[in-house]
């Protein structure tokens, strides 16, 4: 059935009354639409510009921080380079002093050789005294000849000491004198020796060094019982002194005893004649 002309209108009015909320709602949204994006986007763009700032600002400390270790290393390096001009030219003037004082070492190695000639000379004009000593004399040349003050024994020179010092200094005193602690081998110089001992003395024997008995030149000692005290090497501990007793010294009937080296006592040296 057709509706009539009113009810038509009031259709009319009606559809058109009951459209207008989806018209005002759809406007709205579009309002709201054309509002929160933009919000939105500005948002997002401050919060990338807050990032990106403080993202920058990072960057730029560590930027400032390697800048300033740059420096520094910059610094550090021109230093050293600084340093490394100084000793080059510390090296130059250490150079230049060496080249002045080769010469002086050539005419220090001249004067040494010629030292070494006189000291030469010397022996040989002692020979010759000794030799014209023993013609004068009548005795045989053959025998060679010792510094005033010495005994001889074969082909050896002894020297008695009148001062007393430990064992250590007594080795130093004969080194001084181009000889060393006495070294006895065989009767005879045993017999020589001791024969002209009337006191103790140092000789060059002990067993400090390795508690081994050995000669002053580290040639290892072979023990005869028959040259010393009874009872003698006993490597005693004494009181007075500290450690034990460790250096040979002669006595006064020519056989063996062992003492602490810091004794003082005197000595004998040996060297070969002239
Ligand atoms: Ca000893």
């Amino acid at each position: 059935m057709m509706p009539d002309c009113n009810n038509l209108n009031e259709l009319d009015n009606t559809a058109l009354w009951s459209k207008e909320p989806p018209y005002v709602s759809l406007s709205g949204l579009s309002r709201l639409r054309r509002w929160v994006f933009p919000v939105v986007t500005a948002t997002v763009i401050l919060i990338l510009i807050i990032v990106l700032g403080v993202s920058n600002r990072k960057t730029s400390n560590r930027l400032s921080s390697s800048e300033q270790k740059v420096s520094n290393l910059s610094q550090s390096l021109n230093a050293s380079l600084q340093r490394a001009q100084e000793t080059a030219k510390d090296v130059e003037r250490l150079q230049f002093a060496v080249e002045n004082q080769k010469d002086q070492l050539i005419s220090v190695s001249e004067a040494l050789k010629h030292a070494s000639v006189v000291d030469s000379l010397v022996k040989s004009v002692a020979s010759l005294k000794c030799s014209l000593d023993r013609i004068v004399k009548n005795i045989s040349t053959e025998g060679g000849c010792c510094p005033v003050g010495w005994q001889q024994f074969e082909s050896h020179c002894y020297y008695f000491s009148t001062l007393s010092l430990n064992w250590n200094q007594s080795r130093l005193a004969c080194e001084e004198k181009q000889a060393h602690l006495a070294m006895m081998s065989g009767d005879k110089e045993w017999a020589f020796v001791s024969g002209r001992a009337d006191q103790f003395y140092w000789v060059g024997l002990s067993d400090w060094r390795t508690g081994r008995w050995e000669w002053i030149n580290r040639t290892p000692y072979v023990m005869q019982r028959r040259r010393w005290v009874p009872g003698q090497p006993d490597n005693w501990s004494g009181r007075l002194y500290s450690g034990t007793e460790d250096c040979a010294h002669l006595q006064s009937d020519g056989r063996l005893n062992e003492k602490h080296c810091v004794i003082k006592m005197k000595y004998i040296c040996q060297k070969h004649n002239i």
